[in-house]
C-alpha cells in the first residue's frame, strides 16, 4: 500500500516534469506494411478514406435499429466505430436502464395490458425534422412486435418514453415523422380488429383492419402527447412502409401494403401457405392520407373512440377528401418521397421495378376526381396510369430507396441481387450497381430521407454476412457495409460486424448537429427532464427511518459514497436510496449497486436517481461504485446492515485499533507537501500558457481547484487531531487530504497534456 502510493507519486512527479520513456517508432515502410499484410493499392485507398486517426472525430453519426436487441446502435462515419449503445426497448444494465426507478417508468410506459416486455423488435429510427431537414433534437423508434414507438432526447442521448399503440396488434410502418415533426407516424401491419377483441377468421374482411397512427408530438416537452393523436382506420391489406410527404406533399402520408388479397393463411389445413395467399395478384395498394384533414376531423368530433384513442372510421375519411388508394406493383415493401417531395418511390419486392408516382400527377386525378373504381371499402382508386410518372428497371428484389445530395440520384437495395442501384429518378435510368455482401435490406445515405440529403457515404444494412467475418458459431455477426458514393461509380470501403441482430433500418446526421450536454443541472431526473425529489447537495446527505421505510439521501463524488454505512435496516424493511452525483466534471460517471438485489445506477455529472428494494434477508451487503472513476474507485464502498428480527446490541469488540502514530502522520503530512509542490508546478505552468482559450483545460481547471478546496475542511479537522495528539486520526485526515491532492494533480496533468499537444502559447 504505502510502496504503491509511492510510486504513484513519483509517476505523478515525472510526468509533471515532462519526463517520459523514449519512444521508438516502427521502422516499417507503407511498402511493408502492405506487402506484409497483402493489402492493394485500392484497400489502402479505402483504408484512407476511413480511418479517423486518434483524437479525430467522425462527419456524421448514425443512429442504427438494434433489431431484436431492442435498442438503438450509435455509430459514427466513415470510421464505422461504435460510440453507444441506447437502451430503448430493453434493459441496458450500464446505463442503469430498466434497473432504476425512473428508467422502469419510462419502460413501463411501454407494457401491454398490465405485462412487463423487455424486449422489442426495432425496426425504424426517425430523426426530428423542422422543415423536412433533421434538426438534431430527437430520435424515435418503432418496436413491430408489440407496437410501440420510443422518443430518445439527442441532448443525452437516453430514452424519455415509450407508447403502447392502444388499436394496433403489431405494426411496422413506424417510426416516420412529418416535416416539422408535428406527428411521428405509425402504420399497422397484421390486421386485427381495432378493439382487441376475439374475432374469428371468418370475419376477416369485415372485422380485422390494419390503420394509420399519428402521435401528436410535443417538441417543446418533448414528449409524444397520447390525448392529441389520433389513427386513421384502413382495411385490412398489410399496411408497411410509411413516408411523410413534403415541399409540395406536405400534409399528406404514405403507406404501401402487401396483402391486399386479405388472405388468411391456413397450411396446416391443406390451404395454400399466407406466402402464396399473400402474393396472388399483381399490384396492391399504395394508401395515401391527409393528416391535416384528418386533424380537422378530429377536431369536429368525427372520430370514433377505441380504447381511449381517436380513430377516424373509413367512411368519414373517404367523404372527407382524406383517403386515397394507388395500385402498386407487386408486394411491394419500401416507399420513399424524394427530398423535393415532388415524387413517390416505391419497390416492388417481387418486380424488378421502382415505380416512380408523380405527386402533381396524383393531385391532378384526385382534383378531377378522376378514379378507376373503389375497393371494397369504397375507397376510390386512383389510376396507376394517371399517377405514374416512370418505371426503371433495377433488379431483383428492389426493397428500400435512399437519395443523393446530387438532383434526382437515388439509390435503392436489391435484395434478391445482392446489390445497389444508383438509378436516375429524373432521366428513369440505371447509372451504377455494387455488389453487397449479402442480401441488403435497407441501405442509408447521408441524411438520405430528408428534405437535403448530404451525399458523401452510403450504408448498406445486409441481411446475411455468410463468409464475411471470423466465425463465431452457427449465429453470424450483422453485416453494415459503407460505400463511397462521392463519384460516379461506387466503390466499398468498409464491413463492419455488429453483433446486435438484427438491424434494419438505420438514419444518419452530420454530427456538427448534435449538441449534447456533458452534465445535468444538480439534482436532476433525466427521464422527467425534472429537478429529482431525492437530490441533495453535499453536506446534506441523510437517512430516514420511519416505521418500516429506509430512505437515503446520499450523493457521489470522487472516491466516496455518502452515506458509507446504512445499519438502521431490518429484515422487510422497503429501501430507497436516492443517488447524486455532485461532480461537475466531463465523463465522471459514477454507478451504484448494493450486490443481489438486481438494481444498478449509471450516475452522470449532476444526476438524481432512485434505487428502490426490499432487504428482504438479513446479512451485510457491502455495495460500491461501479464505475472505475478514479484512483481510490475500488476505495467508493459501504456496507448495507440487514439486522434479523429481535436482535438487540450486546458487547462488541472494537471493529479497529489504533495503529497509527506520530511518525506515521508526520510522514503522511510531508507526502502532502511534496505533492502540493508538484501540483504547485503544474498549477504555474497552466497559469504560465493562454489556457483560458481551451474551454476543455478551463473545465478540468474548475474541477481540479474544486477538488482542492475540499482539503481546506479537511485541514481543519487534521490540525484538531493533531492538537489533541490522536495521531490515528490525524494520520487518516492527512491521508484524505491527500487523495484530494492526488484527484486535483491528475486534473492538472490532463489539462497540461492537453495544453501540450495543442501547443499552448506562453502569456505574460
Ligand atoms: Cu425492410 Cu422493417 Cu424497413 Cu427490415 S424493414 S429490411
Ligand atoms: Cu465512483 Cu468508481
Amino acid at each position: 500500500m504505502k510502496r504503491a502510493t509511492l510510486h504513484a507519486l513519483s509517476l505523478l512527479v515525472a510526468s509533471a516534469l515532462g519526463l517520459s520513456a523514449g519512444l521508438s517508432w516502427s521502422a516499417d515502410s507503407l511498402q511493408d506494411v502492405m506487402k506484409k499484410r497483402g493489402l492493394s493499392q485500392q484497400d489502402l485507398l479505402a483504408a484512407a478514406k476511413t480511418y479517423v486517426p486518434t483524437g479525430k472525430r467522425d462527419e456524421f453519426l448514425a443512429f442504427s435499429s438494434g433489431g431484436h436487441s431492442g435498442q438503438v446502435i450509435v455509430y459514427g462515419i466513415p470510421s464505422m466505430r461504435i460510440l453507444k449503445y441506447i437502451g430503448v426497448f430493453t434493459p441496458e444494465p450500464w446505463q442503469g436502464y430498466g434497473y432504476d426507478e425512473e428508467s422502469k417508468a419510462v419502460l413501463k410506459g411501454g407494457w401491454i395490458n398490465g405485462k412487463e416486455l423487455t424486449w422489442g423488435d426495432s425496426h425504424h429510427p426517425a430523426l426530428s425534422e423542422t422543415k423536412g431537414n433533421y434538426d438534431g433534437q430527437f430520435l424515435f423508434i418503432n418496436d413491430k412486435a408489440n407496437p410501440r414507438i420510443a422518443v430518445i432526447d439527442l441532448r443525452d442521448f437516453e430514452t424519455k418514453q415509450i407508447i403502447a399503440n392502444p388499436v394496433f396488434m403489431s405494426e411496422h410502418g413506424g417510426a416516420f415523422v412529418t416535416s416539422n415533426t408535428e406527428y411521428v407516424i405509425e402504420a399497422s401491419q397484421y390486421a386485427a380488429p381495432l378493439d382487441k377483441k376475439f374475432v374469428p377468421l371468418e370475419e376477416f374482411n369485415d372485422k380485422y383492419r390494419g390503420g394509420m397512427s399519428f402521435w401528436k408530438f410535443d417538441r417543446k416537452k418533448g414528449r409524444i402527447d397520447m390525448g392529441k393523436s389520433f389513427s386513421f382506420e384502413l382495411p385490412p391489406y398489410s399496411q408497411d412502409l410509411s413516408d411523410a410527404g413534403k415541399g409540395p406533399s406536405d400534409g399528406w402520408a404514405f403507406t404501401n401494403s402487401f396483402c391486399s388479397e386479405r388472405y388468411v393463411g391456413g397450411i396446416e389445413r391443406g390451404r395454400p401457405p399466407f406466402e402464396a395467399g399473400c402474393s396472388a395478384k399483381d399490384t396492391d395498394y399504395m394508401h395515401v392520407l391527409n393528416w391535416k384533414i384528418g386533424e380537422k376531423l378530429v377536431a369536429q368530433g368525427k372520430a370514433k373512440t377505441i380504447n381511449g384513442h381517436k380513430v377516424i372510421p373509413m367512411n368519414v375519411a373517404i367523404t372527407a377528401g382524406a383517403l386515397f388508394l394507388i395500385p402498386e406493383p407487386k408486394s411491394p415493401h419500401g416507399v420513399d418521397v424524394t427530398p423535393d417531395g415532388k415524387f413517390i418511390v416505391v419497390s416492388g419486392k417481387l418486380d424488378t421495378h421502382v415505380s416512380v408516382y408523380g405527386w402533381d400527377k396524383i393531385q391532378a386525378a384526385i382534383k378531377a376526381r378522376r378514379f378507376e373504381g373503389k375497393d371494397a371499402y369504397g375507397i376510390p382508386i386512383l389510376g396507376m396510369r394517371d399517377t405514374l410518372y416512370t418505371q426503371v428497371q433495377v433488379g431483383l428484389g428492389p426493397l428500400h430507396t435512399q437519395f443523393d445530395s446530387e438532383k434526382c440520384v437515388a439509390y435503392t437495395s436489391l435484395y434478391v441481387d445482392s446489390q445497389v442501384a444508383k438509378w436516375d429518378y429524373c432521366k428513369g435510368k440505371v447509372l451504377d450497381k455494387i455488389s453487397i455482401h449479402y442480401n441488403i435490406g435497407h441501405l442509408m445515405t447521408m441524411e438520405g430521407d430528408s428534405a437535403s440529403p448530404k451525399g458523401h457515404y452510403l450504408v448498406a444494412l445486409n441481411k446475411l454476412a455468410i463468409d464475411r467475418f471470423n466465425p463465431v458459431g452457427p449465429l453470424h455477426p450483422q453485416n453494415h457495409q459503407l460505400i463511397d458514393i462521392g463519384n460516379d461509380k461506387m466503390q466499398l470501403i468498409y464491413d463492419m460486424p455488429i453483433g446486435l441482430g438484427e438491424p434494419h433500418y438505420a438514419v444518419a446526421i452530420a454530427a456538427d448537429k448534435l449538441k449534447p450536454g456533458i452534465r445535468y443541472k444538480l439534482g436532476t431526473n433525466s427521464r422527467t427532464d425534472s429537478k429529482h425529489p431525492g437530490a441533495v447537495r453535499g453536506g446534506e446527505e441523510k437517512t430516514v427511518k420511519k416505521g418500516k421505510k429506509v430512505t437515503v439521501y446520499g450523493t457521489l463524488i470522487r472516491s466516496h459514497i455518502t452515506p458509507e454505512i446504512i445499519d438502521n435496516v431490518n429484515v422487510g424493511d422497503e429501501v430507497t436510496i436516492y443517488l447524486t452525483n455532485l461532480e461537475r466534471a466531463q465523463d465522471e460517471t459514477h454507478g451504484f449497486t448494493v450486490g443481489g438485489f438486481n438494481i444498478h445506477a449509471s450516475v452522470e455529472p449532476g444526476k438524481t436517481v432512485t434505487l428502490k428494494f426490499k432487504a428482504d434477508r438479513e446479512g451485510v451487503f457491502p455495495y460500491y461504485c461501479t464505475e472505475f472513476c478514479s484512483a481510490l474507485h475500488l476505495e467508493m464502498q459501504g456496507y448495507m446492515l440487514v439486522k434479523p428480527k429481535g436482535w438487540k446490541a450486546g458487547k462488541m469488540a472494537k471493529a479497529e485499533a489504533k495503529v497509527y502514530t506520530k511518525a506515521d502522520y508526520e510522514k503522511q503530512h510531508k507526502t502532502n507537501l511534496d505533492t502540493q509542490a508538484v501540483i504547485d508546478s503544474v498549477v504555474a505552468y497552466i497559469t504560465s500558457v493562454n489556457y483560458k482559450d481551451f474551454p476543455d483545460v478551463v473545465a478540468l481547471v474548475d474541477d481540479a481547484f474544486d477538488q482542492l478546496s475540499k482539503t481546506k475542511d479537511v485541514k481543519i479537522k487534521m490540525d484538531a487531531a493533531v492538537k489533541a495528539q490522536d495521531w490515528q486520526n490525524a494520520t487518516l485526515w492527512a491521508g484524505q487530504w491527500w487523495q484530494y491532492q492526488v484527484k486535483a494533480a491528475d486534473i492538472g496533468l490532463r489539462a497540461k497534456t492537453y495544453l501540450e499537444q495543442h501547443h499552448a502559447k506562453k502569456v505574460k
